[in-house]
């Protein structure tokens, strides 16, 4: 196993946890979030610009790479990272939540699952050893279990099956798996925390490196999502990193680092900034707005970073005219606010003040009125 992760610290108003985590190929103070490059790119950034708005890990999608160009040409390039020329960390998501959310017509065995192409049409089928040898060739430091990721709202009888299957899967794909890459197991188990705790408790007999927590952030409400996240806290091992699957809005993020997650990731900022959303230590901005036409203001007034030198106005340009860099600007916006909040929210750690913290972000920004 080629990871190490230690809790330096828990803090004392909330209980939140300060970590580090070691790959190969850095040192990573948790919590931290992680920017998505499902095809090998975080979408408009040159990888020197993803260092410098990330901790320097992201996430690279096992699904999406496998259909193309393949895992054999990445694997060419000596991976992922070698692929797309960055040198920071790299974990890769299994395909499974993919299959589920975007592809349609699909037929779930026990061996697998059967879908059709999300784009083409063609008939596929993925298994989790397929999942765990095509991340093998895309080398990440860290990789996922192949889960299955059922809307929440689905039976007690069909979320036990599911978490059953989910359950062989993950020991099938522990079995399949040759080199020293850390494979997490994934917690399902929709809204039922009997089943949660069930799986949670037969991935821990497993011995995981790292636990993740999926199928949350799939049409459940926050409160429930921050239920699910503060039941699990006692349960998953107090010394292995959890890792919440694809959540990352700045409410969310806070929330649950108060319930003791250490890893995140979500094309929330990214894709909201092609949309022209902007995150900022104000809030949540619509840079198309009108109201912006004449503002003379960075995006963001409070965090100097290389975008400050563009003023609202001409960003809001950009986007009205269809400009690519109004898209790159915001992109690189949004993941540095995040990764400032997410620093932030370690020093508040560290000083034992999570819940004060969260408390004047309520009061300084929009990102708690739903
Ligand atoms: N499983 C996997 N990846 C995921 C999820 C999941 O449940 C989610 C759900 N929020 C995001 N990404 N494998």
């Amino acid at each position: 196993m080629s990871i190490k992760f230690e809790v330096l610290h828990v803090c004392k108003q909330s209980g939140a946890r300060l970590g580090r985590l070691t790959t190969p190929h850095g040192v990573f103070e948790t919590p931290f979030f992680m920017p998505v490059g499902t095809q090998a790119t975080v979408k408009t950034l040159e990888p020197k610009e993803i260092k410098e708005v990330s901790e320097g890990l992201i996430l690279g999608n096992t699904y999406h790479l496998w259909l193309q160009p393949g895992e054999d040409l990445v694997e060419k390039h000596g991976g992922i990272r070698g692929f797309m020329n960055w040198d920071g960390s790299v974990l890769t998501d299994s395909g499974g939540y993919q299959v589920f959310s975007l592809t349609e017509m699909r037929k779930i065995t026990e061996e697998g699952v059967h879908f059709k192409h999300h784009k083409n049409g063609s008939a596929l089928f993925m298994s989790p050893e397929d999942s765990i040898k095509v991340q093998e060739k895309l080398g990440a430091d860290i990789i996922m279990s192949f889960d299955e990721c059922p809307p929440p709202y689905e039976t007690y009888e069909y979320m036990k099956d599911s978490v059953d299957r989910t359950l062989r899967w993950a020991k099938r794909g522990k079995d399949a798996l040759s080199t020293d890459q850390a494979l997490f197991g994934i917690v399902q188990g929709g809204l039922n925390e009997e089943l949660r705790k069930y799986c949670a408790e037969k991935l821990i007999e497993m011995d995981f490196p790292g636990y993740s927590i999926g199928g949350l952030s799939v049409g459940e409400t926050k409160e429930e999502m921050y239920q699910m996240t503060k039941y699990l806290n006692p349960i998953l091992p107090f010394d292995k990193p959890r890792y919440l699957m694809g959540v990352g809005a700045p409410d969310d993020l806070v929330e649950n680092v108060i319930h003791g997650i250490d890893m995140f990731d979500c094309v929330l900022p990214t894709r909201i900034a092609r949309h022209g959303t902007a995150l900022t230590t104000e809030g949540k901005i619509v840079i198309k707005n009108q109201t912006y036409e004449h503002d003379m203001k960075p995006l963001d007034p409070y965090l100097k970073t290389k975008v400050s030198k563009y003023t609202r106005s001409y960003i809001r340009h950009l986007f009205k005219a269809e400009e690519m860099l109004g898209m790159r600007l915001v992109t690189y916006q949004n993941l540095a606010y995040l990764k400032h909040l997410m620093q932030e929210i370690r020093t508040a750690i560290k000083e034992d003040r999570l819940l004060d913290f969260k408390e004047e972000m309520k009061k300084k920004t929009n990102y708690f009125k739903s």
